[in-house]
């Protein structure tokens, strides 16, 4: 949304407000209003006009324009209703100059994990990538992915979801909470299986079912990154049953949420976040479920087996193996049964 039509939203939302006393506070035409109070109408907002002037009645349940009103955060939201991928899209921003842009989509139709996997992205579902230009090293590139995931995870928590943190990028529900459908099957019938026996032996040895990713990717120069993606997976309003095995979404947890305000609160923990990446470590320490645990970490060079104890900036975990403490920078990590 451009500078003015923000500025006009902003004055209806306090409304009712004049056209003419509008256009002269914001130094435009009186049809310059009017054409942006027509393009926010067509975005979905809801705006009375009479003699008071123009008064805001409604905000658009979801996309670009509804998300951007009453955010805290300096991003800008490029919606698509179905895309390949948010990431892709946002790389292309990014390779044209694009700062603080989040290209978000209600659906994905290519969307993309790590190492080359594929990430299933049904409509309702929060798929949002951020181009940002911070001045780090791109070797302090992963503590963004630290921040993602935290900002995830406490948009996760305040809509009711006890999320955890599996390192590096992994957002879960552990195996022990019950979701909101298995506590509606219980007050039907006291013989249904327990969230326990549903589990199994996997889920558990994974430490939970997954409810959001993070894929980051960059472009730098050897001292400075030239820009970021973070890509964020967030499986919201979305049936189980659109889901790979193992998944597990918010809708499933604690039934349907405001997508808008999800997305929001994602934008603005990421925003305060990213200015602090010391704070970010902090905050990633206190959500994860990773610390603590027995682990096996997969890497090209070899699995790495040991107790999690740290994680260390800008993202490494910290193992305490046999032979040693080990840094590891990236694999996948998968908790393990205590010995
Ligand atoms: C990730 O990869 O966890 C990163 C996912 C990032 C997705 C976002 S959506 C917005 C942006 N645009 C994109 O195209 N991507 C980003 P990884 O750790 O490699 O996990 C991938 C694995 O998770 C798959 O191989 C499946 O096993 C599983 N998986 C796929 N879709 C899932 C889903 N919706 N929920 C939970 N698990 C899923």
């Amino acid at each position: 949304m451009n500078d003015t039509r923000r500025a006009v939203l902003d004055a209806i939302a306090d409304g009712p407000v004049r056209g003419p006393a509008l256009a002269d506070d914001l130094g435009v035409s009186r049809n310059a209003v009017w054409k942006h109070v027509e393009a926010l109408r067509e975005s979905g907002f809801e705006i009375a006009s009479d003699d008071a002037g123009y008064d805001l009645l409604s905000v658009p349940e979801y996309g670009g324009p509804a998300v951007e009103f009453g955010l805290d955060a300096p991003f800008e939201v490029e919606y698509h209703d179905a895309i390949g991928s948010t990431n892709d899209r946002a790389r292309e921003l990014a390779g044209e100059g694009a700062a603080d842009v989040v290209v978000l989509a209600d659906e994905q139709t290519g969307g993309r994990g790590r190492l080359d996997r594929g990430w299933s992205s049904p409509s309702g579902g929060v798929w949002a990538s951020l181009v940002v230009r911070p001045a780090l090293p791109p070797a302090h590139a992963p503590a963004l992915t630290l921040a993602a995931a935290v900002a995830v995870t406490d948009a996760a928590r305040e809509a009711g979801v006890p999320a955890e943190i599996k390192w590096p990028n992994d957002v879960l529900v552990s195996a022990a909470s019950e979701s909101a459908s298995e506590r509606r099957s219980d007050a039907r019938s006291s013989d249904s299986p327990s969230s326990d026996a549903r589990s199994g032996e996997d889920e558990a040895e994974r430490g939970g079912r997954k409810l959001a990713g993070v894929l980051t990717e960059m472009e730098g120069e050897a001292d400075r990154v030239s820009w970021v993606v973070v890509g964020t997976g967030v499986n919201v309003n979305v049936p189980e049953e659109s889901l790979p095995e193992g998944a597990t979404s918010v809708e499933r947890e604690v039934g349907t949420v405001d997508r808008r305000a999800f997305v929001q609160r994602l934008l603005e923990r990421f925003d305060d976040l990213r200015a602090d990446p010391e704070a970010a470590l902090d905050a990633w320490r206190d959500r994860a479920a990773t610390l603590g645990q027995r682990v096996r970490v997969e890497r090209d060079d070899g699995d790495i087996v040991g107790q999690a104890v740290d994680v260390a900036f800008p993202g490494a975990l910290v193992v305490e193996t046999d032979e040693g403490r080990v840094r590891v920078h990236a694999g996948d990590c998968e908790h393990l049964r205590p010995v």
